[in-house]
């Protein structure tokens, strides 16, 4: 995958609570373009291995617990400096601390279940995106 690429999820919450179309408004109106996308969910053992490099950490049961709870959003999105600008996009990860503007200001709920994931280097969005999408599915 090209390094102007990031990887996405909108999580269980923000589907749940039907933000999935404002969402993904915001994300293109970011100027992000969408070239990968699917309604999924993840298994138990798919969220422990998505999110392994989290299992030292106390809030870990919670968070594989929270992510295989009901569908999400997977996408790739595409833009120059993607991995950052989306970082900056999607906000703090604690809602509280999120700037004006971001998706977690808007639809995060609590540090847990703050409505979208974003990958926090070029290494790990190839690696998040091959995880969800087979490379026919990657336009
Ligand atoms: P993400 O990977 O989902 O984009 O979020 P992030 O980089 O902003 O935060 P990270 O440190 O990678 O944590 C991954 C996810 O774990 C949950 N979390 N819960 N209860 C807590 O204190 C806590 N801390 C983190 C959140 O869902 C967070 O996005
Ligand atoms: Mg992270």
């Amino acid at each position: 995958m090209a390094t102007n690429r990031t990887f996405t999820m909108i999580k269980p919450d923000a589907v749940q609570n039907g933000h999935i179309g404002n969402i993904l408004a915001m994300i293109t109106n970011g100027g992000f373009k969408i070239v990968s996308l699917k309604l999924t969910q993840l298994t138990v053992a798919d969220a422990q291995e998505f999110y392994a490099v989290h299992a030292a950490r106390p809030f870990y049961g919670e968070l594989v617990e929270f992510m295989s709870r009901g569908p999400i959003v997977a996408a790739i999105l595409e833009k120059d400096n993607a991995v950052e600008d989306f970082r900056t996009l999607i906000g703090a990860t604690n809602p509280a601390e999120a700037a004006e503007g971001t998706i977690r200001k808007a639809y995060a709920t609590s540090i847990g279940e703050n409505a979208v994931h974003g990958s926090d280097s070029d290494e790990n969005a190839a690696i998040e995106g091959a995880f969800h999408f087979a490379g026919r599915e990657q336009f």
